[in-house]
């Protein structure tokens, strides 16, 4: 069956930065129309994020923006953020659509096909498909899959009646959009792209502008 709720096609994801808070992060973001926000933070307790998740929930609300959170389902539910995004080491995302209930979206990490169709049979909202290529933005990273590694996988995903939305990731740049989104993704997830940028809206704003192209 097709997934009915609808995946945005960018994805940005926060990062820690030595000078833009994850909260501005978001702003700017959503300033460049991204419309689909991850909120991902690898150090701080559940009650050191919270603040921050609650103020990132208030500024993706203004935009119309949807909020996942990475990993922390307990904190996600806490603020009623529209979802949570799941690692292959997290909570089951069997588990978590308990605790988020039938509404919310859950996605969940893939890096082979193996991991696609496990996902696809929990019935997760959409699949986060990587990396790319090499990133820095991800510690412990699995083995790149490049486009052919994409053209493959999602080739052998649909050959088994699948039709879970996939997401690429992994140091995506400008220039990678449209033959991603040619083999087969539904769009991508971005970090450093956006985050790093030195206008981080302009680089939203081309990001999306890409994309829109590719899919008209
Ligand atoms: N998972 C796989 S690669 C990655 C994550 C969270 C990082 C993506 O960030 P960037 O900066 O776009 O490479
Ligand atoms: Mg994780």
């Amino acid at each position: 069956m097709i997934n009915k709720k609808e995946i945005a096609r960018l994805h940005f994801i926060t990062q820690p930065h030595p000078t833009v808070s994850y909260t501005k992060q978001v702003e700017l973001a959503c300033k460049g129309d991204v419309r689909w926000i991850q909120l991902r933070e690898k150090t701080m307790s559940d009650e050191q994020l919270r603040p921050i998740a609650e103020e990132m929930a208030a500024i993706c609300k203004n935009y119309g923006a949807t909020l996942v959170i990475n990993d922390r389902v307990e904190l996600a539910a806490d603020i009623n953020a529209d979802g949570v995004h799941i690692g292959k080491e997290d909570m089951s995302p069997v588990e978590a659509r308990k605790i988020l209930g039938a509404g919310k979206t859950i996605g969940g990490t893939a890096n082979t096909l193996e991991d696609m169709l496990k996902l696809a049979d929990m019935k997760v909202d959409y699949i986060g498909l990587g990396p790319f290529r090499f990133t820095a933005t991800k510690k412990k990273l699995s083995p790149i899959l490049g486009l052919e590694g994409y053209a493959n996988l999602l080739e052998k995903f649909r050959n088994t009646d699948n039709h879970t939305p996939v997401i690429g990731i992994g140091g995506i740049e400008h220039v990678d959009i449209p033959e991603l989104l040619k083999v087969g993704l539904h769009g991508i997830a971005v970090s450093s792209l956006i985050a790093q940028a030195e206008d981080a809206v302009l680089a939203a704003e081309y990001t999306n502008l890409i994309i829109s192209q590719q899919t008209i």
